[in-house]
């Protein structure tokens, strides 16, 4: 190692990257008594605004609940009650509990999620360190991985460890240094195009999804003061095509909704309308996590679900594996994991495909347009149907 000081410790598992899945899996490795340390390469702040997801489905807070943690992520969090389509400015309203029997999940936002957890973790004497630059893997594909990186003041460590957690999503280092046989990736591209907005407007009373000819239009919560929007565009949009007055007069235009308040924009950004998975979610000693393994488009809300669902099959894994000596569970991580992941991926392309065509016609034609709204009809005239949906929203 080069560098100003160099220090070697060591730990069970290093853990790359603070989001949803690096935080979620070093607070269930701390209640499952696994040492683990957590890299990250952004300082706490970042990390604590970064605003991205808003719903926590009901499979990711029985994770919670069963990790005891339901107190920490929870608590103060309201249910999802109601669901809205709004097609040609009709509103259709679907019963979460009803839908989903029972089984309703939780408006979490991301950052809400990210800052209990990590609050959580600092609190219980975790060992989070930010800042962490260089982060890079060692020896993965043999017994005695090592993972180094440098620090705020410029110093080199090197960490000795048993497993690595690649938490790092979809830009990390974690996936980028297998090498290219050992993985597969399948890739999905949508070919349209989502502008996403976060703006200090009231929230609406329910998630709201609208469909029509001139394009979907999304609005979500974020907090009891903070909205979402989403807005299909051309898949090659810039930020120049979107000027403030352009966004609010097609959501009042999509959401059928002159009066809808404008306010202050904190965010604008274009939403890659694409997916990817690798398969094995595992190189050797490396177990890839959430986003580091699989990108989902937002529509259908999965993404951090996912990645909290990742980060559970692998904390009961690691727990058997270092104080069991069963690596069984881990053996079996990768297919747990996909098998969830293609469900959530075909939701997800059901669901994008059923709002988008439904809608605008030049998408897909008049044939597909009918077919769509069939589709979403059903949703409204069969409780298996909706039940079927209500499934997929709360986690499976
Ligand atoms: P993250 O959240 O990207 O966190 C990765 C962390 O790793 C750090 N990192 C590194 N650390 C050390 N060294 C390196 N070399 C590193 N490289 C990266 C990063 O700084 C970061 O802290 O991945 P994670 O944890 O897997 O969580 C995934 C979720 O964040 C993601 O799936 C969701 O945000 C997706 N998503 C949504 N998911 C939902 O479930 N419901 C939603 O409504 C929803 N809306 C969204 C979304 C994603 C969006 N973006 C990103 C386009 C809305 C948007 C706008």
């Amino acid at each position: 190692m080069s560098g100003k000081t160099s220090r070697r410790e060591s730990t069970e598992v290093v853990v790359i990257g603070a989001g949803p899945a690096g935080l979620t899996l070093a607070n269930l490795l701390r209640q499952a008594g696994v040492e683990c340390v957590v890299l990250e390469r952004q300082s706490r702040l970042y990390v604590e605004q970064r605003q991205r997801a808003g719903i926590l489905d009901h499979h990711g807070a029985r994770v919670f609940e069963e990790w005891g943690l339901a107190d920490t992520v929870l608590a103060g969090m309201p249910q999802e009650t109601r669901f809205e389509f709004r097609v040609d400015g009709e509103q259709r309203f679907l019963d979460v509990s009803a839908i989903t029997e029972g089984r309703p999940g939780r408006l979490v936002p991301q950052q809400v999620l990210v800052g209990r957890l990590l609050a959580r973790l600092l609190e219980s004497g975790g060992d989070l360190r930010f800042e962490a630059a260089e982060v890079t893997p060692h020896g993965v594909g043999g017994a005695a991985p090592t993972v180094t990186y440098r620090d705020a003041e410029g110093r080199t460590h090197e960490i000795v460890c048993s497993y690595v957690a690649g938490c790092d999503g979809h830009h990390g280092v974690s996936r980028a240094g297998v090498p290219a046989h050992a993985l597969t990736t399948y890739s999905h591209d949508y070919g349209i195009g989502w502008l996403t907005v976060l703006a200090d407007v009231p929230p609406p009373g329910f998630p709201l999804m609208a469909i029509t000819a001139h394009g979907f239009a999304a609005h979500f919560p974020r907090g009891p003061r903070a909205s979402r929007f989403y807005l299909q565009c051309a898949p090659d949009a810039t930020a120049a095509d979107w000027p403030d007055e352009r966004i609010w007069a097609q959501l009042r235009l999509r959401l059928a909704d002159k009066d809808l308040p404008d306010g202050p924009i904190g965010e604008k950004a274009f939403v890659e309308m694409r997916s990817h998975v690798v398969d094995p979610m595992r190189y050797g000693r490396l177990f890839l996590v959430g986003d580091a393994a699989h990108i989902i488009t937002p529509m259908g809300g999965k993404g951090m679900n996912l990645a909290v669902a990742d980060a559970d099959v692998l904390a009961r894994a690691l727990r058997a594996a270092v104080r069991e000596g069963d690596e069984e569970p881990l053996a079996a991580y990768s297919a747990t994991c996909l098998e969830r992941v293609w469900q959530h991926q075909e939701f997800s392309r059901w669901m994008t495909e059923m709002t988008h065509e439904a809608g605008d016609e030049s998408l897909a034609g008049p044939f597909r347009r009918r077919l769509a709204r069939a589709r979403l009809d059903r949703l409204f005239t069969s409780g298996p149907a909706a039940r079927a949906f209500g499934d997929m929203m709360a986690g499976g």
